[in-house]
């Protein structure tokens, strides 16, 4: 990789260059594994010392791990899926040391009418931009999300590279930045502010940024409401599988459609490629692995891919046990569809914890 290539951030700092350098040059030895929330819990468990959801099937961690700020922004202990904010930055943190890729969502609430993400009300994003009557409190959120950032400190000195993912999943029509709740140039300054917010006011110099869709089908379409070349890092989008994929196969034939566009679009515009949340729930066809996921992503060179989590607390309360009808997108250990997973693992295609660390992405 060029040494004059730079992320977005012209003052990023030293080990998040390299991570972005070090991306973009591994891309041709493996897409690096990742999960949501794995050190946090998992089916039957949560909060155990050390323990996490890959490890107990394949005997080691993620290359890449996926955490969630929803409710930060409200001044709570727990996020919305009941991750303790004081816990997920010392995972954070021991994901880094481990050689792994960190990476972060935002689901915040609707800062108008205090209802969740999901909310359906449309307008919002043009009252949290500037001269909007919610914009002093929107800005208010993203120092708190600032804090916590400014937290994420390794022992040896340095801030932890994170991919942020801010307003995900943006072309989809179920969250209040969606886009039927929108338009197009409203969104652009939406990102716009928020990352120049944290770039240039707050001085934060470790993060990388990631421009999320969901499902598309032209290169036009995933590029509708992007905010400029100044502000992203990395291309990616959020696709998961719905239907019985044992008799359909038609996820297999979207994503390599999709990951051939994404690829295309990534080389074009000199940016990061990556699958930045999927998976089937509950996995209910036991060879999606190989036959789904794993031929889905064929030759496509992409950086990452992201497992969404297992469990299904939406509490934002502390832990409760969990129950056997909780959701979860990993196999557990005697899950019908592990023995297909340690196939998908032995194939090759993916590096995990091992894989990423012996890639060193944080060092020049
Ligand atoms: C969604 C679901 C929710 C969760 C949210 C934020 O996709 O998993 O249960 O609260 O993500 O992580």
């Amino acid at each position: 990789m060029a040494q004059n290539d730079f992320p977005s951030d012209k003052k990023a700092s030293p080990a998040t260059v390299n991570l972005y350098r070090n991306l973009k040059k591994h891309l041709d030895n493996g897409v690096l594994f990742g999960h949501q929330d794995d050190l946090a819990y998992g089916i039957h468990w949560f909060g155990d010392k050390d323990r996490s959801n890959l490890n107990d099937l394949v005997g080691e961690y993620p290359a890449v791990y996926g955490w969630e700020l929803g409710r930060l922004e409200l001044d709570a202990s727990y996020n919305l899926d009941s991750v303790a904010f004081d816990r997920m930055r010392e995972y954070i943190i021991e994901g880094y040391k481990k050689g792994g890729v960190i990476t972060i969502s935002w689901h915040l609430n609707n800062p108008v009418n205090g209802k969740s993400a999901w909310d359906d009300a449309k307008g919002v994003v043009k009252e949290i931009l500037p001269g909007g009557t919610k914009h002093q409190l929107y800005l208010s959120w993203v120092d708190k999300v600032a804090v916590f950032l400014n937290g994420l400190k390794a022992p040896t000195g340095e801030m932890v590279p994170v991919i942020f993912r801010p307003f995900h999943e943006l072309t989809g029509n179920w969250f209040w930045w969606g886009q039927d709740r929108c338009t197009a140039e409203e969104y652009k300054q939406l990102m716009r502010m928020t990352i120049t917010y944290l770039r240039d006011t707050k001085q934060l110099h470790h993060l990388l940024y990631a421009y999320n869709t969901s499902g598309f089908k032209t290169k036009e379409e995933f590029m509708l409401r992007y905010p400029g070349h100044d502000l992203i890092d990395i291309l990616s989008f959020d696709d998961y599988q719905y239907g019985d994929a044992s008799k359909d196969s038609s996820f297999v034939k979207n994503i390599d459609h999709q990951l051939g566009l994404l690829e295309s679009l990534a080389t074009e515009h000199n940016k990061i490629p990556a699958w930045a949340e999927t998976g089937y729930e509950k996995i209910p066809y036991p060879k999606w692995w190989t036959e789904s996921m794993l031929k889905a992503i064929g030759q496509h060179r992409i950086s990452y891919v992201l497992i969404w989590r297992d469990g299904g607390l939406v509490t934002g309360k502390p832990p409760r046990e969990f129950a056997p009808s909780d959701t979860h997108f990993l196999p557990f250990p005697t899950h019908t569809s592990e023995s297909d997973f340690l196939k998908m693992y032995f194939s090759g295609k993916f590096l995990f914890q091992k894989g990423a660390a012996a890639l060193k992405l944080y060092d020049k």
